[in-house]
């Protein structure tokens, strides 16, 4: 299939950077000559544990949209190559989400389950995330939960899945994980390791009685991890929040939760023309009780004015190793107060490098 075979000009385009910048790794030219004939062999390579670390670090250090990378080295790797049973994966996704919400500081993690190699299919798993909620589909045409997981929703309840007390706004979605031998096969995750915030707001107290809730842990688990030429397509990773990507977008857009309009009524905002800002003023609302709630329960969040600060110390560091670092503006940029922080107002370079993740066109949305 696609991909299976590795490329050896992009492995070793990899071992050289591993081993230039990992200098007591041993020699380039010997691993390489290895690589090369593993490859005749097998029409693929296995990476060395140090190879797969370094790989998955630097897939991250890679990510043009990504504001967080300033702790790539921290990336706790989970070696999972050998786990093949999407029982066996399921269980080690649950534990993933354990490792990572470590009781609410959270940990940078991946886990990297087996690649796609000749005559073995890998592992995959069809969630975007590994904690998302579910959208029904209502009667009149409107959407209970999260109408981005309309189609995904419709999907499992179709294969059996059944909300565990009857349809609400922030449903946990059962995971499915597909390999070649048993098919898709669908898993729900233990409500202990689900970790949620409940939001309220640092003045507002009716904002509780609203009943919004967001997840601890982002796992993002639908992107293809890409090493050397051998492609990982199970590979789920979790850093923590910015405040914005819940307040601004999941729990405002108008594709979402859709929630400035009815919180503007609850503030008494004047909703009768644009120019008094009732959306801005509104979104601020809501992102500060995003962060506070976060804070109080003792959960990892940031705001986006210091993780755009930390992210141009990140840039710095960078250009003094040497390295160029693609960005991509438009997602770097948070959702809100942009020109507030220092990332809106430069030029960057754009230029793809790899390792990297890519979306794998294979997941269901
Ligand atoms: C995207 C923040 C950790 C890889 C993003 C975005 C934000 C962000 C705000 C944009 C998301 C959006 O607009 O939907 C952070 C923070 C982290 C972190 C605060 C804390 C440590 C990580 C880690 C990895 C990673 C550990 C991988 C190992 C990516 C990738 C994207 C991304 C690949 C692009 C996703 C896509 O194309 O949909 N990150 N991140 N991030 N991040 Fe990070
Ligand atoms: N906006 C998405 C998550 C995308 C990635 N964001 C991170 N990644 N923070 C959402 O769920 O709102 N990360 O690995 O921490």
């Amino acid at each position: 299939s696609r991909g299976a075979v590795a490329d050896l000009d992009e492995a070793a385009e990899f071992l050289e950077l591993f081993h230039a910048e990992n200098p007591d790794a041993g020699s380039a030219a010997e691993r390489l000559a290895a690589v090369r004939t593993e490859v005749e062999l097998t029409g693929t390579y296995r990476h060395t544990p140090d190879e797969l670390q370094f790989g998955a670090r630097v897939a991250w250090r890679n990510s043009a949209r990504c504001i967080g990378r300033l702790y790539w080295r921290s990336l706790l790797v989970r070696d999972l190559r050998a786990v093949h049973r999407p029982a066996d994966v399921a269980a080690h996704c649950v534990q993933h989400l354990r490792i990572a919400t470590n009781g609410g500081r959270i940990r940078p993690v991946i886990s990297i389950f087996p690649p796609e190699v000749p005559g073995s299919p890998a592992p995959r798993i069809w969630n975007e995330q590994l904690v998302r909620y579910a959208g029904y589909e209502q009667r009149d045409g409107s959407v209970l939960g999260d109408p981005r997981y309309r189609g995904f929703t419709s999907a499992v309840r179709a294969a059996g899945w059944r909300p565990p007390a009857g349809p609400g706004r922030f449903d946990v979605l059962p995971l499915v994980v597909e390999s070649r031998a048993e098919g898709p096969r669908m898993f729900s995750l233990p409500e202990r390791v689900v970790h949620e915030v409940e939001l309220t707001h640092p003045e507002h107290d009716w904002f509780a009685e609203l009943g919004l809730r967001w997840h601890a842990v982002p796992v993002i688990s639908h992107m293809r991890l890409r090493i050397g030429g051998v492609s990982y397509p199970a590979a789920p990773f979790n850093g923590w929040y910015m405040g914005t990507e819940i307040g601004a977008r999941n729990l405002a857009d108008g594709d979402r939760y859709d929630l400035i309009g009815p919180l503007a009524e609850r503030l008494g905002l004047d909703t009768s023309r644009e120019d008094t800002l009732w959306r801005d003023a509104a979104l601020v609302e809501l992102n500060r009780a995003v962060l506070h709630s976060f804070r109080e329960a003792g959960v990892t969040i940031t705001d986006h004015h210091t993780e755009a600060q930390r992210f141009m110390t990140h840039l710095a560091k960078e250009e003094k190793a040497g390295r160029s670092c693609p960005v991509d503006w438009s997602w770097i940029v948070p959702p809100m107060s942009g020109a507030l922080t220092p990332v809106f107002h430069r030029y960057y370079d754009t230029e793809p490098q790899r390792p990297e993740f890519h979306v794998d066109e294979h997941a269901a949305d």
